[in-house]
This record gives structure tokens, C-alpha cells and sequence, in this order.
């Protein structure tokens, strides 16, 4: 396997709850360095840039009000395959249907409000690195 790295977020339900610091730990504890981590509060224009391939989807208005209501943080993580092994830990996409232990069980809410977001292949990774973060914050 190689090193890879992922994008990911800790949704503005997570933080709302402050449930911050312990989605970090729980990313240290599973093997993953973050290589950086940023607060942003996205406006409703970068939401819907960064959710472009959802925009036909019924949930799109939902999910766009939801990631601009407050702030987020957005990380960089590297691993050993760390773009499935990031899915792994977070679990399904369904908070409900989401394995013991992962991120989304313990603490996501519902199915649009599920504490995090990771990147489902290397060309979303690449893409979605590149729209939150400038090369040099990556070093
Ligand atoms: P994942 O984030 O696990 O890749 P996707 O790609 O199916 O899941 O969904 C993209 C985003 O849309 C997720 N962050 C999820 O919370 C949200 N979402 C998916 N289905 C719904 C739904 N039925 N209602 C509201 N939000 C949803």
C-alpha cells in the first residue's frame, strides 16, 4: 500500500456539539497524521462549489443550508491508504446503519447531519484538496 493522502471534515453539527478535539483524537488514534487543519465557515456559494456533483439530488438545498449554518474544520490526513481507510473509520453514510465504533455511529445525528466527510476516490481527494487548501499549507 502507499501513502495517500485525504480530505476530510468535521461537519458544523460535530462542532456545534464540541464534539471537536475527540473526532481529532479518534483520527490520531486510528493511524492517521494530520497534516493540516483549518476553521472555515463556508458560505453558501463554497458549499454548493464543493457539493458541485450532488446539485440534482433532492437533498442538495438541505445539505448546502446545513454546511453553511456555522463553522467546520477541515483537515488534510496522511496514511497508508488512507483515502478507504478514512471511510472505514468514519463508517457508512447513515449514521444508523454505520458499524460500532466508527465516527458517524458515535457521533453523527442522521443521514444529512453525520459529523464528518471523506473523500471517495483519489481524483475527489485531489480535487477537494485543492479547493480548500494552497500547496503550502500541505508541507
Ligand atoms: P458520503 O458523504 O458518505 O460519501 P454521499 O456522497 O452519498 O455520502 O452524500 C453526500 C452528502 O450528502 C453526505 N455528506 C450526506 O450527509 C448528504 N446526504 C446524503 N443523503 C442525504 C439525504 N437523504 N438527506 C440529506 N443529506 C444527505
Amino acid at each position: 500500500m502507499t501513502l495517500e493522502r485525504t480530505f476530510a471534515i468535521i461537519k458544523p453539527d460535530a462542532v456545534e456539539k464540541n464534539n471537536t478535539g475527540k473526532i481529532v483524537a479518534h483520527i490520531e488514534k486510528a493511524g492517521f497524521r494530520v497534516v493540516s487543519i483549518k476553521k472555515l465557515h463556508m458560505t453558501r456559494a463554497v458549499a454548493e462549489g464543493f457539493y458541485a456533483e450532488h446539485r440534482a439530488r433532492g437533498f442538495f438545498g438541505e445539505l448546502v443550508d446545513f454546511m453553511s449554518r456555522s463553522p467546520c474544520f477541515i483537515l488534510c490526513l496522511e496514511a497508508e491508504g488512507a483515502i478507504a481507510k478514512w471511510r472505514d473509520t468514519m463508517g457508512a453514510t447513515n449514521p444508523e446503519k454505520a458499524a460500532e465504533g466508527t465516527i458517524r455511529k458515535i457521533f453523527g445525528g442522521s443521514v444529512g447531519e453525520n459529523a464528518t466527510h471523506g473523500s471517495d476516490s483519489p481524483e475527489s481527494a485531489a480535487r477537494e484538496l485543492a479547493y480548500f487548501f494552497a500547496g503550502m499549507e500541505l508541507i
